[in-house]
């Protein structure tokens, strides 16, 4: 598929600048301007990436941020809450945070997590420190010596904490810990959670929007607020929530990014004498690898996720299903799934704007176009998948998403996620891991 760009490469290069710029609080990115006040725990990672190419001391910073929000047993909140807390629904208040021991003093966070891109994020910074020299070589550095031991916690705790039978597959306990909170992949596991009494609530996300049909709806989102309830109940408590939670589902997505991630932090260990530590990573990942290979469905070729509390395989047809891409893993795994990414049910699908893999394949009945996770094409991932196929090998892949993703993003809106036959931007603009994407594209 050709494709005309709507900008040239510096332009975009600007405009992304810009937005990066536009929502720096100074110490950490908000995810987008209004809709997203706060800082994101995967969206850091990525917005790590992007500003590395602008200022590796600002990257650093970013991640820095982050890091001083970890709770005590290694867990990395999935929100890093700003000042302006009353900027977005639900706030510290709701969560209910401020008075678990586990979380730093000072800092006011969620009390769940998100996919763990972090490292790939680190090893990003190094690279680029290392490419400029100098102060930002040191930097990075030193700051990769510094940061160790508190990624190593927060490899630990997912571990420990999300996988204790040793499965290879992460487990999480809310659609928020997924980062993909509306997919239908979910839908099953939240058809049985039986909400009780949900405190009043009124929702800011959808004030933000331009048509609230593109968001959760209500039902959705008291679902989720009934989770954030229980596991509030016992102060996050990482031994008492699985036993209680009405939502345990095994993450193949988030398992995916565990195994890559190590395996970029074992790198890092390697290069800063920590071999005992490399050794363990590694050990993470192909537990993780395996994990994740292990629930591939032999008929769709597709990853699955795992509901714990029904004890059944979630066969949706989304993007999640090319986990093992992320993860890495053997030849003819990662050529088939590639060629099921580029065929007609994903990126040669017809009639799309760009040939980009749309959240929930345009074949699956869960499909609608404008939805959120349900079928947009959600930039981000398109970046996440560059990487891998890269890492993987797979050139071709790579530079497909990158010249259709350059495409997408020549519209300078930076929306955080597409409508996939018109190319429309939806919900916020200018949202921070949209601009990074398109940073790290350019480079
Ligand atoms: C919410 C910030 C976050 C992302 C998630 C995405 C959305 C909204 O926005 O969540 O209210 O939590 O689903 O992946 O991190 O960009």
């Amino acid at each position: 598929m050709t494709c005309t760009r709507q900008a040239s490469d510096e332009q975009i290069r600007q405009a992304a600048v810009k937005v990066l710029r536009l929502n720096d609080l100074g110490t950490m990115t908000t995810a987008a301007p209004n809709l997203y006040p706060h800082m994101w725990s995967w969206d850091a990672a990525f917005v790590t990436i992007g500003l590395s190419r602008v200022s590796v001391p600002r990257a650093i910073q970013e991640l820095r941020t982050l890091l001083s929000a970890q709770w005590s047993t290694g867990m990395i909140p999935h929100i890093v809450f700003s000042d302006n807390a009353t900027g977005y629904f639900p706030g510290p208040e709701r969560w209910g945070t401020d008075s678990v021991a586990a979380r730093p003093a000072g800092v006011r966070t969620s009390g769940i997590c998100q996919p763990p891109v972090h490292a790939i994020a680190l090893r990003h910074v190094v690279d680029r420190g290392r490419e400029n020299g100098g102060s930002d070589q040191s930097a990075a550095e030193a700051f990769l010596e510094e940061s160790f031991e508190q990624w190593m916690a927060w490899h630990r705790w997912l571990v420990d904490a999300r996988d204790p039978d040793g499965t290879g597959l992460i487990e999480i306990h809310h659609g928020w810990e997924s980062g993909f909170d509306n997919s239908p992949r979910w839908d099953a596991a939240y058809g049985r959670v039986r909400p009780g009494r949900v405190e009043p609530f009124t929702r800011r996300d959808t004030l933000h929007v331009a048509d609230a049909a593109q968001r959760p709806d209500d039902a959705e989102y008291t679902k989720y607020l009934w989770l954030v309830q229980q596991m509030e109940s016992v102060g996050y408590d990482d031994k008492l929530v699985p036993g209680l939670v009405d939502f345990r589902v095994r993450d193949v997505f988030f398992s995916a990014i565990l195994a890559a991630s190590s395996d970029g932090l074992a790198g890092l260990a390697e290069e800063i004498g920590h071999s005992t530590e490399a050794a363990e990573l590694r050990r993470i990942a192909s537990r993780f690898q395996n994990g994740v290979a292990a629930t591939v469905d032999p008929v769709t070729g597709l990853a699955r996720d795992y509901d714990v509390r029904a004890g059944e395989w979630i066969s949706t047809r989304t993007v999640s299903g090319f986990a093992p891409l992320i993860s890495g893993g053997e030849k003819a795994l990662l050529e088939a799934q590639r060629d099921l990414l580029r065929g007609p049910e994903w990126m040669g699908y017809r009639g799309l704007a760009f040939a980009l893999p749309p959240s929930t394949s345009p074949g699956s009945p869960a499909f609608k176009p404008r939805t959120y996770w349900r079928g947009p094409v959600w930039p981000f991932l398109n970046l996440l998948l560059g990487w891998a196929s890269r890492r993987n090998g797979q050139e071709e892949l790579c530079g497909e998403l990158r010249e259709a993703s350059l495409c997408q993003l020549s519209d300078l809106a930076f929306g955080e996620y597409y409508e996939p036959f018109t190319g429309e931007p939806l919900g916020s603009l200018a949202q921070s891991w949209t601009a990074a994407a398109a940073l790290e594209w350019l480079a």
